[in-house]
């Protein structure tokens, strides 16, 4: 099934292998979401699963993070098909300490698939960056990702920031990434949570809708 094949080739690193089977599953007009989950996603969880384990060290991990970012963008013109006029601006990043982009990555495809225009500040990025990038840009949404607990925590600090400089009104913020729950996120006041990427998008245009 090409689905497995697509998982074998993120978990393998294979970077070429990756972007040709996303290529034939598209031509076999399979659901690019069913590609994404089935394929993509399926892959990386074995990784982390084996990461964990100590089966996998960082050197094969990075390699399948390259192998999945390269995936992703054979997938976006697909995911994002139903790409719409702009609704609104966010800023996207992920928090200060932590590397990990791939979620990230996926957040800001699903949210310019939903009309969303989006500031991407990239991985390591401070609260002084995300304030600089509000007063500059003036978004209706910044969107934080954290994918170790350590770092979930600067999520509350980048928050408390930007209400202390004043910036928290005509704007929400909405946080992510696998170690966040929905608890977290009332407990830092952020105005919205999700588990995945569609979700936060959907998730995303409400907001920025209610403004
Ligand atoms: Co890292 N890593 N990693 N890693 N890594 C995890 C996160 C880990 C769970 C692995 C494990 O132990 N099983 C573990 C964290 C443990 C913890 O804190 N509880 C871990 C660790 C420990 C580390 C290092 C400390 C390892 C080390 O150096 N000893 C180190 C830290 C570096 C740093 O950031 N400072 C490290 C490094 C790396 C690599 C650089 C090698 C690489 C990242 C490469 C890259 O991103 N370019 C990497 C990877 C790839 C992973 C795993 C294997 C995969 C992450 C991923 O991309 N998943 C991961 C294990 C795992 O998650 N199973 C792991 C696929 C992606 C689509 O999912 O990002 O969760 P995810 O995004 C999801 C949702 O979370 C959500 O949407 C997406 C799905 O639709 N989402 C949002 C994400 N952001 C959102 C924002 C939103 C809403 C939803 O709103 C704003």
């Amino acid at each position: 099934m090409i689905f497995d094949e697509i998982s074998l080739s993120i978990q393998q690193g294979k970077a070429k292998d990756a972007r040709r089977l996303i290529e034939d599953a598209l031509n076999q007009n399979l659901n690019p979401k069913d590609i994404l989950n089935k394929g993509l996603i399926r892959g990386m969880s074995i990784v982390g699963e084996k990461f964990k384990r100590n089966e996998v060290f960082v050197p094969e991990v990075l390699i399948a993070a390259r192998a999945m970012n390269q995936g992703l963008e054979v997938l976006k013109p697909a995911l994002v098909a139903n790409k719409i006029e702009p609704i609104g601006k966010a800023i996207i990043c992920t928090v200060k300490g932590d590397m990990h982009d791939i979620g990230k990555n996926l957040v800001k495809m699903m949210l310019e698939g939903q009309g969303i225009e989006c500031i991407d500040l990239g991985v390591d990025v401070s609260y002084e960056t995300v304030i600089n990038a509000i007063l500059e840009h003036k978004p209706q949404l910044v969107c934080l990702s954290a994918l170790l607990t350590t770092t979930m925590l600067y999520q509350q600090e980048i928050i408390r920031e930007i209400e202390k400089a004043n910036l928290r009104n005509n704007l929400k913020i909405i946080v992510g990434g696998a170690p966040v729950t929905i608890d977290f996120a009332n407990e830092i006041n952020a105005d919205g949570y999700r588990a995945d990427a569609a979700s936060a998008a959907e998730l995303a245009k409400e907001l920025i809708e209610s403004l």
